[in-house]
């Protein structure tokens, strides 16, 4: 936790289906998991996306009376961003657990895959972000570690009721950095040998390299930003994925 602000962009990734809780009140609305990022560039590369089955989630409506499903804390900071009507009075629907998420099918902005889906991971903090992350393994040491526990693990699928079909996706190549390829996370978890979402150290510095070079050296190969720095592509899928109405700027 730095004392210096940390600014995100909440990226929305559509429900195609409620929760069983919500189905009834919620049917007419638009609702969406919304999850903290610092690597806006890389949403051409989501395969999934992650939930705390622990946590607990607010559903909060906006002022334009969206619902975004985020942690209490994030909504409260949320209603002073200009989110809600009245500064410091967060609207919340109803509250829904991870547990009751995982599996839903999704729509990710920017993903080519047409469908992902939520599904659990233990190591997410519910005092930092939203509670709720994107996953890109492509470039996330944690996503594709995450995604290979599931993959590669039946009972632990089996415990959270998730099916084989909802980890089929394959890393996206969508950066290219020297010495570490196109899909940087997983050359460096394999070659640190890394097992386990709960190997935390070396998950902290597989994801240090890859964020360091990745973010000065890397490369968009994605279409239409080809040879475009990953710095300077930040920004400008920011700033579309903004005007899109799929994402907004967030600070804590
Ligand atoms: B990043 P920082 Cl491709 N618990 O997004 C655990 N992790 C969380 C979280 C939470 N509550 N909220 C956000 N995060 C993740 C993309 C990404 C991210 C890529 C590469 C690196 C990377 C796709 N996942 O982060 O502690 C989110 O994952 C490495 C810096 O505030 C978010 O950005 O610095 C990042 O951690 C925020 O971490």
């Amino acid at each position: 936790e730095g004392v210096q602000p940390q600014e995100y962009t909440m990226v929305k990734l559509q429900l195609k289906q409620l929760p069983e809780s919500m189905k009834e009140k919620f049917a007419e609305r638009n609702v969406y998991l919304v999850a903290a990022t610092l690597r806006a560039e890389t949403m051409f590369g989501q395969t999934n996306c992650w939930v705390l089955p622990k946590g607990e989630y607010w559903l909060y409506e906006t002022v334009t009376k969206e619902i975004w499903v985020l942690s209490e804390r994030a909504a409260t900071n949320c209603s002073y961003q200009e989110f809600s009507k009245e500064m410091g009075k967060p609207v919340c629907l109803g509250t829904v657990t991870g547990k009751e998420l995982l599996g839903l099918p999704l729509s990710a902005p920017l993903s080519p895959y047409e469908t992902v889906y939520a599904l659990p991971l233990m190591t997410i903090k519910m005092n930092k972000g939203t509670g709720i992350v994107t996953s890109v393994p492509s470039d996330a040491p944690d996503d594709y570690r995450a995604l290979q526990d599931l993959k590669e693990n039946a009972e632990l699928r089996e415990k959270y009721g998730i099916t084989e079909e909802m980890v089929n996706f394959d890393p996206i190549p969508i950066i290219e950095i020297p010495e570490l390829g196109n899909l940087a996370a997983v050359t460096v978890c394999k070659s640190m040998k890394i097992k386990s979402q709960h190997s935390v150290k070396k998950l902290a510095q597989a994801k240090e390299l890859c964020y360091t070079k990745g973010f000065y050296e890397g490369k968009m190969i994605v279409k239409g930003m080809e040879d475009v720095l990953v710095k300077d592509a930040k920004d400008i899928i920011k700033d579309r994925l903004i005007k899109e109405g799929n994402a907004v700027n967030y600070c804590e």
